[in-house]
């Protein structure tokens, strides 16, 4: 581990700043969530899966059982526990996105099957996802999150990178200080808990988050490797999945410990120079990547799926009417996001479910409907069409912001003059 090379100097200390990176992670977050509705429901085991949610469903029933009371989304909090559906006798295919704390003591978590949870814990209650809250108290805590510290990677609903490094506060107590501040607020706003992770990277910091959940705090500094990190199995590195760790189990890797023992020339003859490289990286705690505030897009897609299956010759019309509308679509979400593009590409699926696609670079960048829409159809010809279609798309890739590629001037907003012809001649014999 080493500090980060391009950390601004400290202008209140001669001494240099430690680089500090939070993992902040939501504690049981779609249950928590939903607790908040529910909060009858606290310390009881509760897990989230199955259906979609539907509201009036449930006030429906609850209006026919208890008429002698008002039932309506304000009146949530006063649901019977006995009406709350149970995991006991659930049928169905159905896994769990998450679970509460306390179903979890019964050995039943995300991912695990509903039908087996029902075996080991049947008196769990089992609620439907609503993503909509999900998505709004997600947001809601990376608000906050930015308000007290800018620099945050956005990581998934419920997870995100902060990095403390410069903000006020941020080195106290190797980070625990603003690590609680961001709990309380948190908490304040929304009423929900989260866990955190201080470290003096990413990769550690994320292994830390997990230390002390739910609402904990973990500080890990350098020397805590051989501690704190060394006797943890190689899948609590992010990065190593069940593939890789088998491999690794198959050479006697079990532990963290185990892979940083192991020389790096072997590690790389082993599982090839990259890999190789970040492994022996990686299980000496050492990770340079840089919080990235705002993920930049690789490509922009529109695609859509037809209520039935079309044919390119005989159902031309329709298909080009919808091919010209998703180019415009896809242009209009890269002029609104202020990006542009020079690979254009189609994706079709046709009802074998095979799925083809095409691209092709162009020599300027565009974001106009009607240069797409001429490549995209150079590339449909170029696509075998004897089958129905399922399934048609556009991407726009290679993506520039507008503003670097004017600066450069490679930008374009109509096609050059050699590709002129209207795009309609060009696709109009394929739809
Ligand atoms: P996690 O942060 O992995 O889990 P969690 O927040 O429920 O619990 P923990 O306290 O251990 O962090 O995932 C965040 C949400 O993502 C989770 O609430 C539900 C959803 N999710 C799934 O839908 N399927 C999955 O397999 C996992 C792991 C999560
Ligand atoms: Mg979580
Ligand atoms: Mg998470």
């Amino acid at each position: 581990m080493s500090q980060q090379p391009t950390a601004p100097p400290s202008s209140s200390q001669n001494s240099p700043r430690m680089r500090r990176i939070a993992h902040l992670d939501m504690d049981a977050f779609y249950a928590s969530v939903e607790l908040l509705r529910y909060p009858q429901l606290k310390g009881l085991p509760v897990v989230i899966g199955g259906g979609r949610r539907r509201e009036d469903d449930l006030l429906g029933r609850l209006r026919v059982a208890h008429p002698e009371q008002e039932w309506s989304s304000e009146h949530l909090h006063q649901i019977p526990l006995d009406f709350f559906p149970r995991l006991a006798g659930y049928t169905g295919r159905g896994v769990i996105t998450t679970a509460t704390y306390a179903a979890r003591q019964f050995g039943i978590g995300s991912a695990v099957g509903l039908m087996k949870a029902a075996k080991l814990c049947p008196q769990a209650i089992l609620l439907p996802v609503d993503f909509d809250q999900y998505r709004h108290y997600s947001r809601r805590f990376k608000a906050i999150v930015t308000d007290i510290a800018p620099l945050m990677e956005d990581r998934g609903i419920d997870e995100v990178y902060i990095d403390f490094t410069d903000v006020p506060g941020g080195q106290r107590e190797g980070g625990r200080v603003l690590a609680r501040l961001m709990q309380k607020a948190i908490f304040d706003d929304t009423g929900l808990t989260c866990s955190v992770g201080v470290a003096p990277n990413k990769l550690l910091a994320k292994m830390a988050s997990e230390f002390n959940k739910p609402n904990g705090i973990s500080i890990v500094q350098e020397d805590d490797l051989e501690t704190k990190i060394w006797p943890l199995a190689c899948r609590k590195i992010n990065g190593i999945g069940p593939k890789a760790d088998a491999k690794l189990k198959s050479h006697g890797i079990e532990t963290i410990g185990q892979l940083a023992a192991r020389e790096q020339q072997w590690l790389m003859d082993t599982f090839g120079e990259r890999t190789g490289a970040w492994l022996h990286a990686a299980s000496h705690g050492q990770d340079e990547r840089p919080v990235v505030t705002e993920s930049e897009p690789v490509s922009m897609s529109r695609e859509t799926t037809f209520d039935t299956d079309l044919h390119a010759v005989r159902d031309r019309a329709e298909l080009g009417a919808i091919f010209t509308k998703l180019c415009e679509q896809v242009a209009s979400d890269l002029q609104r996001k202020g990006y542009v593009g020079k690979t254009i590409g189609i994706k079709l699926r046709f009802d074998d479910f095979q799925i083809v696609t095409r691209d092709q670079t162009i020599d300027h960048f565009t974001a106009d409907a009607k240069v797409i829409r001429q490549f995209a159809g150079q590339c449909l010809k170029r696509a075998p069409l004897q089958k129905r279609l399922r399934l048609l798309g556009v991407r726009v890739g290679a993506l520039l912001k507008a503003e670097d590629a004017k600066a450069g001037e490679v930008f374009a907003s109509h096609p050059p003059t050699r590709h002129g012809a209207d795009a309609d001649d060009l696709t109009g014999q394929l739809f």
